[in-house]
């Protein structure tokens, strides 16, 4: 059974096991969650993703999938880093972005992680709306199979939180 928790706050001061990473498919950093966590995290992880562009991800990490590395300096040992869609009404890519909890806790249970922390992924710089996101993200972790015991979703301020809040509370 994986217990829900919700945290405001920056997802680079959490003890976990395993951090997700908002990223994108070039694995080689950005803004928001991304910079926050090589800043933190130093240049090992940043090292650890070029080789992974170097072998197994040639074309980037794609939508929708996960993938770890170490997580250098930062409290935890693994970031695990996923490639959120970015939001278009013109398209429906909800499945992608639940792909990414589902993908997350997929290479969780491989690496034996039991706490794991995820920001609000795809709702910053990617454009989606919070209270979708937070739907998303709380069905999809609810309705997944892992061995993962607890779900820390880390929610930079107050709106997100109250998104993220008001999904938990909702019977599943
Ligand atoms: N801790 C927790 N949440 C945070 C933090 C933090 N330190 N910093 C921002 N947030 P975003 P995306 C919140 O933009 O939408 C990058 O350039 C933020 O307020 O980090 O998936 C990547 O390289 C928002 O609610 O991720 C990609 O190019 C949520 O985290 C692109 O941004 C996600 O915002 C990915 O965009």
């Amino acid at each position: 059974m994986t217990t829900i928790t919700l945290v405001q706050g920056d997802i680079t001061r959490q003890h976990v096991d395993a951090l997700v990473n908002a990223a994108n498919s070039s694995l080689l950093g950005g803004g928001g969650v991304d910079g926050a966590i090589h800043r933190r995290g130093g240049p090992a992880i940043l090292e650890e993703c070029r080789r992974l562009r170097a072998s197994s991800y040639g074309k980037g990490l794609p939508t929708g999938q996960a993938v770890a590395t170490t997580s250098g300096d930062l409290d935890a040992r693994w970031v695990i880093h996923t490639v959120g869609p970015r939001y278009t009404r013109e398209e429906d890519r909800s499945e992608l972005l639940a792909s990414c909890y589902r993908e997350s806790l997929r290479v969780a249970d491989e690496l034996g992680a039991r706490t794991v922390a995820f920001p609000a992924v795809s709702a910053g710089i990617y454009g989606w709306p919070m209270e979708d996101a937070a739907r998303i993200a709380v069905e999809t972790v609810r309705a997944a199979e892992t061995s993962v015991e607890e779900v820390r979703f880390v929610l930079f301020d107050d709106q997100a939180h109250e998104a993220f809040a008001a999904q938990v509370r909702r019977p599943s």
